[in-house]
């Protein structure tokens, strides 16, 4: 899926602002008509969470409405308008002028209405309603009960009552776009790249279209010193072509060349539509125990994060995210996974353009294999795959997708759960390794559908705690087994201390910066001497909202090597020194 632009023939409006807000606690805003506008709203800003906007917002979790007014700035003949949300967690259901367009579920992955057909010349109403209730069949699971005999017990108690260890923020989390573009107008761009010889870079660009346009494809690829077209026809909706790039200028994190690349359709000699997009030309693939980057061994140093601040909660705040990128540069990190989600789509353009990579997850969090809802949850988990590459398949950035983290697999219903998940992931995108994170270890029978094996380990910290002389040989000797099992590279994808911050202690005991900073360097020192460990992701970034707990001090999850407002723990200067040094 596009994200909008604008250019001579499309347009693109940004309705983010101050909307109104009335929060449903009976849930009776359908029966009494809300849908066709509500009186009564409050002010609230979107993008953002609502719940730390208003006193009574924050363990609220829905039903709410939004609304809002616009009228359309732009010609409208000949054209298609379409309203696009970036993210809403966690069900949106929408209208436009008492019109209904549809149902959304999941957060952190976008949709989009035509709404041609509905929008007015002058004033337009949308109302979305939006639930982020907490339930056993939706992904990610929440209100599920503990079983004493299984991993939830440890979560049971929590407010609200999450499987996942972050706030269950709420709302309108991305933009929301009202776009335009030509009547059979450019659909979706899909580009591969290759290098079939040393120093040669193969583009290839697939155009799909509204409808069927009785025209061609031309596209144009242009950057560092090359200049190039290309021509086809279309057969249906859809036309291929390829462009070869001599002396490519191939995108690293050293190095995160970027062509441009605009595609157009031709009539005549007239333009009717066109997209432009960034190219990055690399490969990535798993060769025994190797991430190969552009053939060559690359080895990931980074994080889990969470898009989190406080007052906007999950909402995309871009002073922020250009914060955190400084932040990862600063300590020297190359990498990052987006735990436990999807991330914004200026993010992952940025991750192109600053040169991180990045190991890209679906909202899949926390799954368990009981039979109830079960089907529900499967087919949501492959709408999220489905979804998540349609919209990230072009970035040269995303270097591998994640499907899952921390899936509760012990239950032998999981291994049927993933298999076809991974087939489809697969089929969707044939050039990217596949993955998932797991606490199992060994145990993890779907690591046997995974190209890297994603390991999230705590010991020292959950077990072993204060003992990390102990901890360590431990770790060792699991790392081994688990390679020995499955012989595949092995990527540390979690692993840190709580520190609160001022926090210090000599000798170094558990919640002091000092553990915390020994834990990490005591983590990597091991994993640099393991040959088939192609990276390590400390958890996490920064601190983050959590739901209450009686783990969760002020409902943080301190693990960050930053604080929730981005000031360095003495963590983030211990990996500064290991990192920049390399
Ligand atoms: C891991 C989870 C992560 C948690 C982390 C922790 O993947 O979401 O925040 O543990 O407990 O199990 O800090």
């Amino acid at each position: 899926m596009l994200y909008p632009q604008t250019n001579s023939h499309r347009q693109a409006c940004d309705l983010s602002g101050l909307w109104d807000i009335r929060f449903d606690p009976a849930d009776s805003g359908l029966r009494a008509d809300w849908q066709a506008g509500f009186e009564a709203g409050r002010p609230v800003a979107v993008p953002a969470s609502w719940n730390d906007q208003f006193e009574e917002g924050r363990d609220f979790l829905g039903p709410a409405w939004y609304q809002t007014c616009f009228s359309i700035p732009f010609e409208r003949k000949g054209k298609r308008l379409f309203l696009r949300f970036g993210s809403v967690n966690y069900l949106a259901e929408a209208w436009l002028n008492g019109h209904s367009l549809g149902g959304h579920e999941g957060g952190h992955l976008p949709f989009e209405y035509e709404v041609t057909p509905v929008v007015n010349l002058g004033e337009n109403q949308l109302v979305v309603r939006v639930d982020g209730r907490l339930a056993g069949d939706r992904v990610p699971p929440g209100g599920v009960l503990g079983d004493p005999a299984d991993f939830f017990s440890s979560h049971a108690g929590n407010f609200p009552p999450t499987q996942f260890d972050f706030f269950p923020f709420c709302g309108i989390h991305r933009p929301v776009w009202l776009y335009a573009v030509p009547e059979r107008g450019i659909r979706d761009v899909t580009v591969r790249t290759e290098i079939p010889e040393a120093n040669t870079g193969r583009v290839h660009i697939r155009v799909e279209c509204h409808g069927r346009p009785s025209r061609r494809l031309r596209v144009h690829l242009w950057g560092h010193g090359h200049d190039a077209t290309a021509e086809a026809g279309f057969t249906q909706d859809t036309a291929e072509t390829w462009l070869e790039v001599p002396q490519a200028a191939l995108w690293s994190p050293d190095h995160p060349n970027l062509y441009n690349l605009e595609t157009e359709l031709i009539r005549g000699e007239e333009t009717t539509d066109s997209y432009r997009l960034k190219v990055g030309i690399r490969t990535i693939r798993v060769e025994g125990d190797r991430l190969l980057l552009n053939g060559e061994p690359v080895y990931l140093t980074g994080f889990g994060r969470h898009e989190d601040f406080p007052v906007t909660g999950r909402g995309y705040l871009p002073a922020v995210m250009v914060k955190d990128y400084a932040l990862m540069r600063w300590v020297g990190a190359n990498s990052f996974r987006t735990t436990h989600y999807p991330y914004s789509e200026p993010m992952l353009d940025l991750a192109d353009r600053l040169g991180f990579l990045v190991i890209d997850e679906t909202p899949a969090v926390g799954l368990y294999f009981r039979e109830e809802g079960l089907e529900k949850r499967q087919s949501l988990c492959h709408q999220y795959v489905r979804e998540m590459i349609d919209r990230d398949k072009n970035h040269p950035s995303v270097i591998a997708w994640s499907l899952a983290n921390e899936p509760h697999s012990v239950s032998p219903k999981a291994a049927a759960f993933f298999e076809p998940l991974f087939a489809q992931a697969r089929e969707l995108d044939p050039g990217r390794p596949l993955t998932l994170a797991s606490f199992l270890g060994a145990e993890e029978e779907s690591f046997e559908f995974c190209d890297v094996l994603c390991l999230n380990r705590y010991l020292g910290w959950y077990t072993n705690c204060g003992r990390l002389e102990e901890a360590l040989p431990l770790l060792s000797a699991e790392l081994d087994g688990l390679h020995e099992k499955f012989r595949k590279p092995v990527l540390l994808t979690e692993f840190g201390a709580d520190a609160l911050p001022g926090h210090h202690a000599q000798p170094p005991e558990m919640f002091s910066e000092e553990y915390q900073a020994e834990m990490i360097g005591g983590y990597i020192e091991l994993l640099r001497r393991k040959p088939y460990v192609v990276g390590e992701h400390v958890w996490n970034l920064c601190d983050f909202k959590t739901a209450q707990g009686v783990t969760r001090a002020g409902s943080l999850n301190y693990k960050g090597v930053f604080t929730r407002d981005r000031r360095p723990k003495l963590a983030a200067h211990r990996l500064r020194e290991l990192w920049k040094k390399g």
